[in-house]
């Protein structure tokens, strides 16, 4: 499904949907069922993470109180039990995002260990001085350190494609930037500061046409958009399960099984091999060739859970009811005079950010938070993106599709509040 195309639907202001029951979808999330400083909680930082479904909880809680033991190893009952649990999270999440093989789908602890993987295993095995990582002015940190690490080791150098004040990227410049030295570029799919939708397609399309492979940061992009990468033929791909309704401390790396193949393992030890001596070491098949050690197991398993309980109430309903949500905020905050959007998009999901002239953001949240509501304020994680704006930070309000419009008309009062206080 194109989410950008549904960006053209036209806004209801109640943001009525039919089909969506967001009541009984908020009866899945204990979690918010909770007052804050007297407010109810209106959970407004779901880029940083997302809450759990019941579903989830559930499904970790069965697995520590009947099936613990370690993958892979034992043939006792527990053990396979573990293993049956682990890789059939690992065949949901190949169905969710469409791989062609459940051996392309690597565990790791999130999108940063994905693209970490990938420039130490890929990058550092195939790149020297001389080379090019292109990458754009919106990464998280996540997508820029990693390949200054492998620059620092390699010599490569890290080229970036701009963006235009709006916050879209400026594509005339990637036909330029993508060139005969290029060996990589990395993307991020829907920017967490901006809250852009990028083109990923289209770019992934200009890259293929010089031969030039595409790594994903579909951090953002896995909880809110349908992710099929045999449609968008991406390289690679990241993904965190908390920023998706899972657990912490597990995501995932895609890669296309050829490109995994040909890697080396990007840590050693337990689960990667097949035999070991003084010598040498035959690593094992894949995906277990990148998965070092005792892995995350009720991560994975809860992830799996968390991908089932998405793929029942479908990926396109869900950006049909959150793009609503986000036009309903957006005019709401809009309509408040001494606030000013940073990233204004033509194709957005789900986040608005903002600042107040002479009001730090980190007051703004605090006083949000006395009233129930909580956003993030800072840079999160993108200070080329805040340095681009000239804000050292921004306040940031990030949506999930349990959120309700008067959770956004709560922190449309409480902004109301703060700017009484502190302007
Ligand atoms: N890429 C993007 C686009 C992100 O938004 C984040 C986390 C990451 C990568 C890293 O994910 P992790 O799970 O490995 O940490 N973003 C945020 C955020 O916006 N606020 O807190 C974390």
């Amino acid at each position: 499904m194109n989410v950008a195309s549904q960006n053209t639907l036209p806004l209801n202001s109640a943001v009525a949907e039919t089909d969506f029951d967001v009541e009984a979808i908020r009866r899945d999330f204990p979690v918010l069922h909770q007052e804050i400083n007297g407010h109810p909680l209106a959970y407004l930082d779901n880029a940083a993470s997302s809450q759990r479904p019941q579903s989830v909880i559930d499904a970790v809680r069965y697995y520590e109180e009947h099936d613990h033991a370690n993958v892979h190893r034992g043939v006792h009952t527990l053990s396979q039990r573990a293993t049956d649990a682990y890789e059939g999270g690992r065949e949901k999440i190949r169905a969710f995002i469409n791989a062609e093989s459940n051996q392309e789908i690597i565990y790791v602890r999130g999108a940063t260990e994905a693209i970490n993987l990938v420039a130490q295993s890929y990058g550092r095995s195939r790149m020297q001085a001389g080379d090019e990582i292109v990458i754009t002015t919106m990464e998280h940190h996540s997508n820029i350190v990693p390949w200054q690490l492998l620059a620092e080791q390699t010599g490569v150098r890290l080229r970036v494609i701009p963006i235009t004040r709006r916050g879209e990227l400026e594509l005339e410049a990637v036909d330029e930037l993508l060139n005969e030295r290029t060996r990589l570029l990395s993307v991020v799919y829907i920017s967490n500061a901006l809250g852009t939708i990028n083109p990923v397609k289209t770019l992934i399309d200009k890259a293929h046409s010089r031969g030039i492979p595409v790594m994903l940061d579909a951090a953002q992009a896995a909880p809110h958009t349908r992710i099929d990468v045999q449609a968008l033929d991406c390289d690679f791909l990241a993904m965190s399960g908390h920023k998706m309704y899972g657990p912490t401390g597990i995501g995932i790396l895609y890669g296309k099984r050829s490109l995994l193949e040909a890697m080396p393992p990007y840590q050693g030890g337990g689960e990667m091999i097949l035999a070991v001596n003084f010598e040498r070491s035959v690593y094992n098949e894949l995906p277990y060739k990148f998965e070092a050690g005792t892995p995350n197991i009720s991560g994975a398993i809860g992830l799996g859970a968390a991908v089932d309980y998405l793929q029942a109430i479908g990926l396109e309903r869900i950006s049909r009811y959150e793009h609503k949500l986000l036009r309903y905020a957006t005019e709401k905050l809009e309509s408040i005079p001494e606030l000013k959007i940073v990233g204004t998009a033509r194709e957005k999901a789900s986040v608005i950010s903002f600042t107040v002239d002479g009001v730090h953001p980190h007051d703004l949240g605090t006083i949000v938070d006395s009233e129930g509501v909580a956003i993030r304020t800072g840079h999160h994680c993108a200070m080329p993106v805040m340095e681009f704006f000239g804000v050292p930070a921004t306040a940031r309000a990030s949506f999930a599709f349990y959120n309700t419009t008067a959770e956004i008309d709560a922190l449309a009062n409480a902004l109301q509040t703060a700017l009484g206080v502190l302007r």
